[in-house]
């Protein structure tokens, strides 16, 4: 309860923070995901895993969701005016309670036109739970938001339930292997078959792949065998807050 109640005041307070992790694509560094930190007075920095699901209890996600988005859309405008910086995206994590908001696709471009931000920098990441029902609603959000030029991203790809026959008609750009796969892709031969068909998936339906949680050189050569192309994981960064973030994509 005590949480509950910091939580309320959280936003207000200004202790949120977006840390970035780098997206590696094609040998390059292409961009990045947000990821939200919640730094406590008394508790220091709380994990996401902690505080998202009381948010999206309480209704905190909507408020705490547009600030994700309007910061990081203020970011990339701050990319843009830096050459070294200005070709990097941003990938945001959307909650199914702020994408189901009828207003939803209307309060995305607000920011954007608000801020500025280059929509095609800008990639939302959703996760199957959203295609469990009423998909028809996720389509034309999707193709509404496609058509302003933002991408999106399937997250944690094959830990859900999403059908096969929905995912050939969602608008994705990208779908992300989560990381329960990557982990033991070395040694656990279901996980590497898991892998590599989500690969060929990916590339029969014409999306691009990520590769989540790759922690080590032998992961990604493993992974780059089966023709995976782009990476995210602690081998090449941790996601990083906005200073070292962009320290890191500079030395690039
Ligand atoms: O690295 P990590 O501990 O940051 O993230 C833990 C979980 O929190 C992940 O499932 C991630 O998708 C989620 N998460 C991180 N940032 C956000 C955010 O801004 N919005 C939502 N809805 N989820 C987030
Ligand atoms: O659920 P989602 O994929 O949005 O969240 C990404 C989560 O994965 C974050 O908690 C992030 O900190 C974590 N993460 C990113 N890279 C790695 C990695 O290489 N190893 C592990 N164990 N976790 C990672
Ligand atoms: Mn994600
Ligand atoms: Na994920």
């Amino acid at each position: 309860v005590a949480l509950e109640s910091d939580l309320h005041e959280a936003l207000a307070k200004q202790q949120f923070q977006l840390h970035y992790q780098a997206q590696m694509s094609g040998g390059v560094l292409s961009g990045s995901e947000a990821l939200v930190r919640w730094l406590h007075p008394q508790r220091g920095l709380v994990p996401p895993d902690e505080f998202i699901p009381l948010a999206e209890e309480t209704g905190l996600i909507l408020q705490l969701g547009a600030w994700v988005l309007e910061t990081a859309c203020a970011q990339l405008v701050q990319w843009a005016a830096n050459p070294e910086l200005s070709h990097l995206s941003i990938a945001v994590n959307v909650s199914a309670r702020q994408f189901r908001k009828p207003d939803f696709v209307s309060q995305v471009g607000e920011i954007l036109s608000r801020t500025d931000a280059n929509p095609k920098r800008l990639k939302l990441e959703l996760t199957e739970s959203l295609l469990v029902e009423d998909v028809d609603d996720v389509i034309e959000k999707m193709h509404e938001l496609k058509n302003i030029g933002v991408g999106f991203a399937l997250d944690d790809f094959g830990t859900g339930y999403s059908s096969l026959y929905y995912l050939k008609h969602l608008p994705f750009d990208q779908m992300k292997i989560d990381r329960s796969f990557v982990r033991d892709i070395l040694d656990d031969t279901n996980d590497a078959t898991i892998a590599r068909t989500i690969v060929t998936l990916a590339q029969s339906l014409g999306l691009g792949v990520i590769a989540e949680g790759v922690e080590s050189l032998e992961q990604l050569e493993f992974l780059a065998e089966l023709h995976c192309h782009a990476y995210q994981g602690y081998y090449f960064s941790r996601p990083l807050p906005i200073d070292e973030f962009e320290e890191y994509a500079l030395g690039y």
